[in-house]
């Protein structure tokens, strides 16, 4: 366990290296009980630094130096001095060479970050910080060396030796022993070294560039699995010939690797021609698989290719500027991601994580701004906000620029700053430059945090015909940034103008540049009143206040020209029914169900001629964590009745259609990936979710249900079942449970699904059986996938985590106790439920708060979890409390 002090690191402190390193030669002696490393490394005195005392201070963490030598020369213990967190070596000359030896064990890793061990294979993972887990170092973005990579070790044990670059030399050593020799041509920052070891076998394909290069593409995992690498060879080809399409972007190795590991901390790692994948994110077949994973597959794979260049030949600074390379990263896998499906749905799908996570953590203890200001434990800022509002801030770039000028700044980024280490403000810079756009007020996204809210106001004169929007914004305060202080976005207003007919009126300019605190926006001449579709595609991370009425909202449902909007004001509305609803369950009345609401819904039932998957999506209401965040104070159990009765009513008054819908899109036929195909998929499972929305459902519809469950040749449909089942107290729902877990329990991935399905259920023994599940040989607390899935999906359980016994927060710190001295950035990562505390009643608050006291209290506490929970304690900014 690390004993690192948990000090604050300042953006402000930035200072340049005082030492840059040129060469980096590493030699790894791995054996069954440690890692023998040494490192050479060529130092040179960094001509830009003011620093003249030649001290030299390099990261490290967890190691046993063996030896340590300048310019061939031994040095004694009193030549350097170890510190907690590395070494110094004072009054270094300008340019020396450093051999070190160090031991480490991989074995006994258990944070999954440095060198560990993952299915008996070695594997690394240094982003971050955890190059200093491996040998001493300048473990900095900014500091970029060309690396040679010597590896060494048992031939039965580890056949397959991997490191970044082109492979230079293998050759055979006593005792059974091998060993390899990578070099990587590219200078590169500590954190994007990678190590593989182990017995593995490739899925082996090519690729031709656009210049003729041909390169070869490979995909390492466990024998068992090569027949599920199919997806994500095709989903790898298809992102370098989309980088290649869309940004003239083109790969520089000759060799391309992929290694999917089981225990990995998040999805996957974008290591120089050696990404690392947590396998969940690599393997796939119609029968393990669903919808949601191939998806999942081909955008993590295309989001670490696309790091190649947003990320690799130009990297970050520092780690303020993270989003520099995430945000643009993400933003390229959406824009991947909607050019090889549906556009429309992966809007839906980008904005709904970005409302009910980014959001949350907006208005909460976390808040912070997309390039933090100071940060205790980095891996705590690999977030929401960094990474989806990130891209959300890229997106805006490109909508204000278009896409021709967005590409003519990316090529001036490229062009600028390849090779480099650079910020936040580089990138704004070659994107302006290139543009010719102003885009100084536009970097408050970057600098401000918070999510800015908007208020709306319509005036209609009949008789000039002038339609008149007054528009203003404001930014609640957020930890650090009060809101009078802040000043106004620079926000991008997609919008469109509809007559009662539903057609666009076209009022000339569709992009309303926002850029102060109030502004009035007047269309003339136009022959009615209009209604307005505001905020198109979700142009802007921004909420609007509530103004349309329902009728306004069910009209654009059924008419707006943009899809996104359509879907979004299905969403809108269902917020206001359950809302409204939850107010009266509060209030003791017995609610109805407002019939406008019930006629739209009937509406996207019967609708024959859109988009299935669109029709699908209005039909999901919105998630309680969600709804949640829009009460004033948060009332679990009556929101999560109001919304169980909307679903209720619904399938009642529509039973006839939602079991037309399901039988009509039942017989699939053969198994496809297509947007079609997907759309009828999700179509119907919605559907069965309704029929099955009550507590004890009718037996015809569980009879369905069991239909599609035995007879069902993919997972989408076979896990959609147990999803609608999970929820209903009846002997169908375990006896599938248990032929499930007959089924598949030899596989990991599928098991994952089984016990998120178990933890995310209403029923009111989910605790318990969370709790039992944990002694289950399905579960594993070494495993991040299997806390991820057990663990966490319980904490995003609303209705079961917020029990008002206090059980579910007994129990999730209880949790994060056990496993922060094994895993700290997994412990921390579970903190998150816990962050809301203030938005709920006072006898919950008191529950939350004791149990956040207690984690708090702990001895030797890692600097992961004591950042997020004393965050929580002592910010004082709740914007609704
Ligand atoms: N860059 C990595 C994330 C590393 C997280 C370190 N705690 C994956 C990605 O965003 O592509
Ligand atoms: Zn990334």
């Amino acid at each position: 366990m690390s004993t690192r002090k948990h000090s604050t690191i300042y953006r402000k402190d930035y200072q340049v290296p005082d030492f840059l390193i040129n060469e980096l030669h590493l030699d790894f002696i791995l054996s069954d009980k440690d890692c023998v490393v040494h490192a050479k490394t060529v130092f040179q005195k960094n001509p830009d630094s003011q620093v003249t005392s030649g001290d030299l201070f390099l990261h490290g963490q967890g190691l046993e130096l063996l030896n340590i030598a300048v310019d061939g020369v031994e040095l004694s213990s009193d030549n350097y001095q170890l510190t907690n967190d590395g070494v110094i070596l004072p009054g270094m000359s300008d340019t020396f060479i450093l051999d070190l030896s160090t031991r480490i064990y991989p074995d006994k890793n258990t944070e999954l970050e440095g060198l560990y061990r993952s299915s008996g294979n070695f594997c690394t993972q240094c982003e971050a910080e955890g190059f200093r887990k491996i040998t001493y170092y300048l473990d900095r973005p900014d500091v970029m060396a060309r690396f040679t990579t010597r590896i060494e070790a048992s031939k039965t044990s580890c056949p397959v030796l991997l490191s970044n670059g082109n492979l230079v030399e293998e050759g055979d050593l006593e005792e059974g022993r091998h060993f390899v020799i990578w070099e990587d041509p590219f200078p590169k920052p500590s954190y994007l070294f990678a190590l593989v070891a182990g017995d593995l076998v490739s899925l082996n394909d090519s690729f031709e560039t656009m210049s003729g290069r041909e390169i070869d593409l490979k995909i390492f995992v466990e024998k068992r699995n090569r027949n599920k690498c199919g997806h994500a060879m095709t989903s790898l080809k298809k992102s370098m010939q989309w980088d290649e399409e869309k940004f003239g972007l083109e790969y520089d190795l000759d060799m391309y690797m992929i290694v999917a590991v089981d225990d990995f901390n998040m999805g996957a790692m974008e290591n120089k021609g050696l990404n690392v994948f947590n396998s969940k994110y690599v393997l796939a077949s119609k029968e393990t698989a669903t919808d949601q994973d191939y998806l999942g597959i081909e955008g993590v794979i295309g989001h670490e290719y696309f790091h190649n260049w947003t990320g690799n030949r130009v990297t970050c600074r520092d780690w303020f500027q993270l989003s520099l390379k995430e945000g643009l990263t993400v933003f390229r896998d959406q824009e991947f991601s909607s050019d090889m499906n549906s556009r429309a749905i992966q809007r839906i799908e980008d904005v709904r994580v970005l409302r009910n996570f980014q959001f949350r953590e907006d208005a909460g203890p976390m808040a912070h701004p997309v390039r933090p200001d100071s940060f205790v434990e980095i891996n705590n800022f690999y977030t929401v906000t960094i990474y989806n509002k990130g891209a959300e801030v890229i997106r805006m770039m490109h909508t204000l620029l278009g896409a021709e000028n967005f590409r003519k700044g990316m090529d001036l980024y490229f062009k600028r700053h390849d090779g480099q280490a650079v910020t936040c403000d580089d990138f704004v810079s070659a994107i302006a430059d290139a543009s010719g756009v102003d885009l100084e007020q536009f970097k408050l996204w970057h600098s401000q945090s918070g999510t800015p809210e908007l208020q709306i106001e319509e005036h209609w004169n009949s008789n000039s015909g002038e339609y008149r929007l007054e528009i203003a914004q404001t930014c609640p305060s957020t930890p650090g940034q009060l809101q009078e202080n802040k000043k106004a976005f620079h926000i991008p207003l997609c919008f469109g103008l509809l007559d009662s007919a539903g057609k666009d009126m076209n009022p000339g300019k569709d992009v309303l540049h926002f850029r102060s605190e109030r502004e009035s926006y007047s269309f003339e001449n136009l022959p009615e009143k209009p209604v307005l579709s505001l905020l198109r595609g979700f142009s802007a991370p921004v909420k609007i206040m509530p103004w349309q009425d329902r009728e306004q909202l069910a009209f654009l449902m059924a008419n707006d020209s943009d899809p996104f909007n359509r879907w979004d004001a299905a969403f809108r509305l269902s917020e206001a029914v359950i809302l409204e609803i939850t107010k009266s369950l509060q209030n003791g009345e017995s609610p109805t169900l407002d019939p406008l609401f019930v006629a739209a819904v009937k509406r996207i039932l019967t609708d024959q001629r859109s988009d299935k998957s669109l029709l699908g999506m209005a039909l999901i209401l919105p998630e309680e964590n969600y709804l949640a965040q829009q009460m004033t104070v948060i009332d679990p159990d009556n929101l999560h009745e109001g919304r169980k009765f909307v679903r209720q009513e619904l399938c009642r008054v529509l039973h006839g259609e939602f079991r037309q819908i399901w039988e009509e899109n039942c017989d699939q036929g053969e198994y496809k990936l297509t947007p079609e195909s997907m759309g009828k998929r999700r179509l119907k499972n919605v559907c069965l979710s309704y029929l099955l929305a009550g507590n004890a459902p009718d037996q015809t519809d569980v009879e369905l249900a069991l239909r599609q469950y035995y007879d069902g040749q993919n997972m989408t449909d076979i896990i959609a079942v147990l999803a609608a089942i999970s929820n209903c107290e009846i002997p169908e729902r375990l006896e599938l449970l248990e032929h499930f877990y007959e089924k598949w329990k030899d596989d990991v991935l599928v098991m994952d699904k089984w016990l998120t399905l178990q933890a995310t259920s209403s029923l009111p023994g989910t605790l318990a059986s969370v709790q039992e599940l944990m002694k289950h040989p399905a579960f594993s607390i070494t495993n991040p996938n299997k806390v991820r899935s057990l663990i966490g999906a319980f904490g995003s359980n609303h209705v079961c985590f917020h029990r008002d016994n206090g059980e579910g927060y007994c129990f999730l710190a209880e949790q994060i106790l056990a496993l922060d001295s094994r895993n700290p950035q997994i412990a921390s990562r579970l903190t998150t439920p816990f962050s809301t505390w203030k938005r709920y009643d006072g006898a919950r608050q008191v529950l939350m708060k004791k149990q956040l006291q207690r984690i708090a209290d702990k001895k030797g506490l890692s600097g992961d979890v004591s950042e997020m929970v004393r965050r929580s304690l002592h910010v004082c900014f709740f914007p609704n409390s």
